[in-house]
């Protein structure tokens, strides 16, 4: 059997940054094309400098290399797509459509691509129920990212029904990683107290105490991207996007974690527009169907992850 051809766009953000060496590890180094904007990693390996939005640069990557798979990662989040609607609206809706209908001519040329697209637990918002909120439910999201990921998942399950599309999306919840920053989300906060705590012994957090929000480190986040994409065809049940979570705290929870490692650690407390957007958020996820369908089982608990950040990032920042 010919090896997968993968091609993953916003190969430098928080998710791609890590998925492409995960990708690459499983798949063989030259089978993984990774698509930068402009912030091109020194070890970037098989990479292409251009713009997802560019429908003529995609096609031709995906057919000059026979791409059989991609990885849609591209897309603005949350805090930044509240100060940039127009920008959020464009990016996210745009690429998914020009991805999806290059998708579609390759198929009718017979030359099918499996896809994955990330929505996210902004699809959600102040109207869901938001403890253990369930797969079906209520989606009217307070953020323009949101919009884009129910209108995303709408799309991505019209071109499944519609055009018989392979393609695949998980919620994500928050994502917790030391390899990158994340830039733009209401869920950094979780990142930014490790810097803080390493860095400074304090950390201002922009969201209140009290604020639940389920959450993800990253070696479980790539772990279950990668599985929902193995996963034989028969048991995706859901084509809009799979709910998906591993654990859920607040603010004074992860400092609580942090301060056993480093006693002299104390938060504080100045919420900004973020909170809002936090507060139209869950606060815990029932991911059962992702658990029943492809065996999804987080890895990473509170206590696993916060000492595994501190052990990784330190070095890190010395
Ligand atoms: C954000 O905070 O915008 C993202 C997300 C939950 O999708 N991390």
């Amino acid at each position: 059997m010919k090896p997968e051809k993968i091609f993953v766009t916003g190969a430098a953000g928080q998710i791609g940054s890590e998925l492409v060496p995960a990708l690459r590890e499983k798949y063989g180094k030259d089978n993984v094309i990774a698509l930068y904007h402009h912030n091109v990693p020194k070890d970037a390996g098989k990479h292409i400098i251009g713009d997802a939005g560019d429908k003529a640069l995609m096609e031709k990557i995906i057919k000059e290399n026979d791409i059989t798979v991609v990885y849609h990662l591209v897309g603005i989040l949350s805090a930044k797509g509240e100060q940039n609607p127009d920008l959020a609206y464009n990016v996210n809706m745009g690429t998914l459509k020009t991805i999806l209908d290059i998708a579609k001519d390759r198929k009718n040329a017979g030359k099918p691509i499996k896809i994955f697209w990330p929505s996210s637990i902004a699809a959600f918002g102040p109207t869901t129920p938001r403890d253990k909120t369930p797969q079906k439910t209520i989606l009217e999201p307070a953020t323009m990212y949101g919009v884009t990921k129910v209108a995303g998942e709408l799309l991505v399950n019209y071109y499944f029904k519609k055009f018989g599309l392979d393609i695949r999306g998980l919620r994500y919840p928050g994502i917790i990683s030391w390899k990158t920053p994340p830039g733009g989300g209401t869920t950094d906060y979780a990142v930014e107290i490790f810097y803080g705590a390493l860095k400074e012994k304090k950390y201002t957090s922009f969201l209140k105490a009290g604020t639940y929000l389920p959450m993800m480190y990253m070696d479980d986040a790539v772990r279950a991207t990668i599985e929902l994409m193995e996963a034989d065809p028969s048991k995706i049940s859901i084509r809009t996007s799979y709910n998906i979570t591993a654990i859920s705290f607040a603010p004074e929870e992860i400092a609580a974690e942090i301060k056993k490692h480093i006693p002299e650690f104390s938060i504080s407390y100045k919420d900004d527009f973020r909170q809002q957007i936090a507060d139209s958020w869950p606060k815990s996820i029932d991911d059962s169907s992702a658990r029943k369908d492809w065996a999804w089982k987080h890895t990473y608990g509170l206590a696993e992850m916060t000492s595994d950040m501190l052990k990784n990032l330190g070095p890190m920042l010395k």
